[in-house]
């Protein structure tokens, strides 16, 4: 392709939303541009690497036996009443009337869809296990997009559903997806780990997410400093067993604590350590209100808290839905004496503490020597905390370090949630009649594109693993002005296209300078410069990532060109 015909608006500085690598390189090498908050166009070259990475992608679907289809974006409500989803998804998922004024979603996913379809047309376990998946635009509004491609509310997703007879089968084809995902995410060329996450709002039982190990990832992962053992900090569990305490238990006392607020300033002004006094936080868990006490240095996990009560919605209460309860605010919260309409639940960290502080549910006022075995009731004591660097790996193998992660992948074993919600049956070989088993399987197309940038730049912009890059070569002239230049040029790009490679062609009438700060922002992997020594049928090859460079002769370039991208 010629630059002097297309799209390609770059830019020299930062856009001022732009805060992380990604979102900056390809908003400045005209690869994307942002139409409204979190919805972006992809332009010529950046359509070009989504088109790469959905083709290694579909590689390796079809690869798994998986059948590609293509199924709607716009969903009718009724869809998701029957799975009962319609009202379990917020604002999140984007609704709309027709002009009949009938409800519709935005598909921000397609669970129901694909159901729905299969329970009209698959009656016999002949048919099983199916697998299909679709590449297409998902739609969830966000409350906070940022981080460019990162977090959208129209991204690229591929979904892939598997049904099958039974959950020994679901094993199966789980972990045919797990490996065809792995192969991807190595073609793509990036650093990840697959990790044990939360099946959330799924239902079912496994799943793992595929995390591109960098700094401006949002999730945490825990993994063992000494196997492989790796997961999503939402669901690692604290595997502790924590001593019992060889203290003597002190009579309860009401001190006064005026003016502390923080755990720290209750803990400087009693004199003790964060962890000798507990924390007490006020959650809504569905229609009940819930005190979760933990040891002052510890977090409440709410992903932990929603799957103990199987929840849907888990919110912090508001301080005035806390001082209607309690009679007082935030500062002095504890569990001692709370009115029954509060569930108390502790974590086990608490279970065996003695002598420890906690607020009075009365301003400017704490209790110390609390002794929680003795002074407070509990429903029940689980593991509600966050897991922490240091603590014990859940497998017994080392001890637990954090990273950062940006998620690109996430597969789960969904059970019969939604063939038994939307009657999904098949006959089995006996002729009775049996309730599908699910698996779904998802890939953030678009995201991946812009993980791979975070782990493929330098200072001057993009530096693509050499089958994602939009073209394989990047041909400057630098003086099209000059006749001897200007023809081996087109003569040298007519030669790279006729011999099947894909060549971008910088033949605009700019300054040599601008020529070569755009080739960096664009980030294809060997640049082929004609310049002074266009005469002697010399130019120079230039390997993006390495900035390896030579002079070579015109008449090698396709074989430079070629055994360069064999050996990728
Ligand atoms: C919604 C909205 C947001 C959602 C969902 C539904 C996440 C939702 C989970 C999944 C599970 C798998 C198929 C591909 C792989 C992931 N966010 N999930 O179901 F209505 Cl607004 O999407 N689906």
């Amino acid at each position: 392709m010629k630059q002097s015909q297309m799209l390609i608006p770059t830019l020299k500085e930062n856009p001022a939303d732009a805060e992380i690598k990604s979102h900056q390189l390809l908003v400045r090498a005209g690869y994307i541009r942002q139409i409204a908050s979190g919805v972006y166009s992809f332009l010529p070259l950046g359509k070009r690497v989504l088109r790469k990475v959905e083709d290694i992608v579909r590689e390796e679907m079809d690869k798994a036996g998986a059948h590609e289809l293509m199924m709607p974006a716009l969903q009718p409500a009724e869809l998701w009443q029957e799975s009962g989803r319609w009202n379990t998804y917020g604002s999140e998922l984007m609704r709309l009337h027709d002009r009949h004024e009938r409800e519709f979603a935005l598909g921000a996913t397609h669970e129901e869809v694909i159901t729905s379809i299969v329970r009209d047309s698959i009656k016999s376990y002949k048919r099983l296990p199916l697998m299909v998946y679709q590449i297409q635009n998902k739609f969830r509004d966000e409350r906070r997009p940022r981080f460019g491609l990162l977090r959208g509310r129209e991204f690229l997703m591929k979904d892939a559903y598997s049904f099958n007879e039974s959950f020994e089968s679901l094993d199966e084809s789980y972990t045919q997806m797990f490996n065809a995902y792995s192969k991807v995410f190595e073609k793509c060329g990036l650093d990840f780990r697959a990790v044990i996450a939360d099946s959330g709002q799924m239902g079912g039982k496994d799943t793992h997410e595929f995390m591109v190990l960098s700094e401006v990832g949002e999730d945490v992962i825990a993994y063992s400093d000494t196997s492989d053992y790796a997961a999503n900090i939402e669901m690692a569990p604290v595997v502790l067993d924590y001593p019992e305490s060889n203290e003597t238990p002190l009579n309860l006392e009401k001190k006064e604590t005026p003016d502390q607020k923080t755990m720290q300033e209750v803990a400087d002004y009693l004199g003790h350590d964060l962890n000798q006094g507990l924390k007490s936080i006020m959650f809504k868990v569905d229609e009940r209100f819930v005190m979760v006490v933990t040891r002052g240095d510890h977090e409440t996990n709410d992903i932990k808290l929603k799957n103990f009560y199987d929840a849907d919605i888990v919110e912090l209460a508001t301080e005035e839905e806390t001082r209607q309860l309690l009679g007082t605010g935030f500062g002095s919260l504890g569990p001692v004496d709370v009115p029954e309409e509060v569930e108390v639940i502790g974590d086990y960290a608490v279970e065996k503490l003695v002598n420890v502080t906690c607020g009075a549910n009365k301003e400017g006022y704490h209790y110390i020597n609390v002794t929680p075995k003795r002074d407070f009731k509990v429903k029940a004591y689980a593991d509600l905390r966050f897991i922490e660097e240091g603590d014990p790996s859940p497998d017994g193998q080392g001890l637990i370090k954090f990273a950062r992660g940006i998620e690109v992948g996430h597969v789960f074993k969904l059970g019969t949630f939604y063939a038994e919600n939307m009657n999904a049956s098949y006959l089995d070989d006996q002729g009775k009649s049996q309730t599908m088993v699910m698996g779904s399987y998802g890939i953030g197309v678009s995201r991946t594109v812009a993980a791979i940038v975070e782990q493929y730049h330098d200072e001057n912009g993009i530096t693509w693993p050499a089958h994602i890059a939009p073209y394989q070569v990047h041909l400057l002239s630098l003086n099209p002005k000059k006749d001897d230049q200007k023809q081996l040029a087109d003569e040298l790009y007519e030669l790279l296209l006729s011999s099947g490679i894909e060549v971008l062609y910088d033949d605009r009438k700019e300054r040599a300078g601008v020529k070569f700060a755009d080739s960096d922002l664009f980030g294809i992997p060997l640049r082929i410069t004609v310049g002074k020594r266009a005469a002697e049928g010399i130019v120079e090859v230039k390997e993006r990532q390495s900035g390896k460079q030579d002079e070579i002769n015109q008449s090698d370039i396709i074989d430079t060109v070629r055994q360069w991208f064999n050996n990728k």
